[in-house]
């Protein structure tokens, strides 16, 4: 396709055979599929927490291009997936907005909290975050370079209720009451915070692009909590925004939406935003999304984390029933929610080794 304004860039290798994630994202369905895990880099590998230390502060950390690469790469030498995920942390927006964001150890990210249309107003505006976010962007080209030829790289962000949640919250670990009671009481206060982060989710996603990201994911992990208006507020309205607005400009770059927890609006979500694969959480029933969802997109999905800190003939059988059920159709199989730090690498190994091994069987649903 022509994209003129858009080939100042490393992506020159449209000639190249495609990679199975990207094909999957397309709607293809391969003989196996391609998979790759949420979290896939971070605590639960030695290796990670060895090259941690190098680095005192984590935001620190997700700005060493250096060290954000090799925290990329350290799952792939184990596993073999089909993709690499940027290491980086949905928050560094909020810190490039210019907000105050801190990774506490054994609590999580503390950020100094929006609360008011003043403090909204204090935000800086969406071409304003670039500079603090390029080294993201260098480890974006960096891992370009480091690849395997059939390895896809996913860029990420967070999307705009997830990132909005934790700003007026302050912290992690909350069910977003404060947000929600702000978009009640003020819709238009709080509508103005989803679309500052709107805009910079479109501009920091398009960059992520631009520098090699092959594919991005939109994660919304807060998207259960709300109800059917905020819902199609907070989550449907600006994923939507965001999903035209890349499609327009990147048509060949594959959105993957992962609004986890929520339940039956998952269809809504599908149905409107018109991402090109939904990510799923361990609770959505199997069944249903072969015969609803997936007539639409691809999805991704849905190993209970759990599962996999249990590993063995359990594992196993939670895994083959995703494979059986879904892998008929277009899926990138995954877990429902990130890796625990308490996981077993060897457990990942033997999940990484199944889906390798299985094999659709044609005619079977
Ligand atoms: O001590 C450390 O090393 C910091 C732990 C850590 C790591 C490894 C945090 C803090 N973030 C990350 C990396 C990260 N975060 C990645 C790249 C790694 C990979 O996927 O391989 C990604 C994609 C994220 C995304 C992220 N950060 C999400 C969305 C996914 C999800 O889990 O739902 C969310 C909600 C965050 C916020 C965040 N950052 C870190 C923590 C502990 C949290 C969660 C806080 C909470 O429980 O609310």
């Amino acid at each position: 396709m022509d994209r003129p304004e858009a080939q100042t860039t490393d992506r020159k290798d449209h000639s190249m055979p495609e990679k199975p994630l990207i094909k999957t994202l397309r709607g293809e369905v391969l003989e196996r599929p391609p998979f790759w895990f949420l979290r896939q880099a971070g605590r639960y590998l030695p290796e990670y927490r060895q090259l941690r230390q190098q680095q005192r502060d984590f935001l620190s950390f997700c700005y060493s291009p250096d060290m954000a690469i090799e925290a990329t790469l350290q799952p792939l030498r184990r596993f073999a997936p089909d993709a690499a995920i940027l290491f980086s942390d949905i928050l560094v927006v909020v810190d490039a907005l210019g907000r105050s964001v801190r990774f506490v150890e054994g609590e999580g990210p503390v950020v100094d909290p929006v609360r008011s249309s003043e403090d909204v107003a204090s935000l800086r505006s969406s071409e304003g975050i670039h500079d603090r976010l390029g080294p993201v962007y260098q480890t974006v080209r960096g891992l370009r370079r480091e690849l395997p030829e059939t390895t896809a790289l996913i860029g990420f962000a967070g999307a705009p209720w997830t990132v909005a949640l934790y700003m007026v919250e302050g912290r992690g670990g909350t069910d977003g009451g404060t947000a929600r009671a702000w978009g009640y009481v003020d819709v238009d206060g709080f509508g103005r915070l989803i679309h500052i982060l709107t805009d910079a989710t479109v501009a920091y996603l398009g960059q992520q692009i631009e520098h090699g990201a092959e594919v991005v994911q939109l994660f919304d992990s807060w998207a259960g909590v709300l109800s059917e208006t905020q819902f199609r507020n907070w989550v449907v309205k600006p994923t939507t925004t965001i999903v035209r607005a890349l499609n327009e400009r990147y048509p060949d770059v594959p959105v993957i939406g992962y609004p986890r927890g929520a339940g039956a609006q998952y269809e809504t979500y599908v149905a409107e935003t018109r991402v090109n694969a939904v990510g799923l959480d361990s609770g959505v029933p199997l069944r249903w999304v072969a015969s609803t969802l997936q007539a639409q997109c691809t999805v991704q999905g849905s190993l209970d984390n759990q599962a996999l800190v249990a590993g063995g003939a359990a594992m196993d059988a939670e895994a083959d029933q995703i494979l059986d059920i879904l892998g008929s159709g277009p899926l990138v199989f995954n877990l429902g929610h990130g890796i625990l730090p308490h996981t077993p690498p060897e457990h990942v190994q033997q999940l990484a080794d199944r889906v390798r091994a299985w094999r659709r069987t044609e005619g079977i649903a």
